[in-house]
């Protein structure tokens, strides 16, 4: 009996440093920060991204030399969305906003250099551990 009780609570301990562990992949988007959370892995990865926002917002994610490898269509104020990205292991990605909006006598409004930007690491993943 005393080993099953053993056997049970080392099976909640899996599962709640599993859970510590991880979440599913994240972005979240507002005027104008770009915040990512959870685990973003090697392969495919399915993106939830919300944005919090008032205006429309894009999600690029983008490899340190520019070359992007995915973007999501434009994201409305309080719209989720589950946007899939295949990213590599050990490689470092900006996450971004490329939404650039006239506002009139010839000003610009450019997400981007309003501070939309963030970085990840794609996690490297023991194959044994999978
Ligand atoms: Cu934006």
């Amino acid at each position: 009996m005393r080993r099953l009780l053993v056997l049970v609570l080392l099976a909640v301990v899996a599962c709640s440093v599993g859970k510590d562990a991880g979440g599913p992949p994240v972005v979240l988007l507002d005027e104008f920060s770009v915040e990512a959370a959870g685990v973003f892995g090697p392969g495919v990865n399915d993106v939830v991204v919300r944005n919090d926002g008032e205006f429309g917002h894009t999600v690029v994610f983008a490899q340190s030399d520019g070359t992007v490898v995915g973007a999501s269509p434009s994201v409305a104020p309080g719209e989720e969305i589950v946007f899939p990205v295949r990213l590599e292991a050990g490689v470092e990605y900006e996450i971004s906003c490329r939404i650039v909006v006239g506002v009139g006598a010839g000003r610009i409004v450019d997400h981007y250099e309003e501070g939309m930007l963030t970085g990840i690491t794609v996690e490297v993943v023991d194959a044994l551990s999978r």
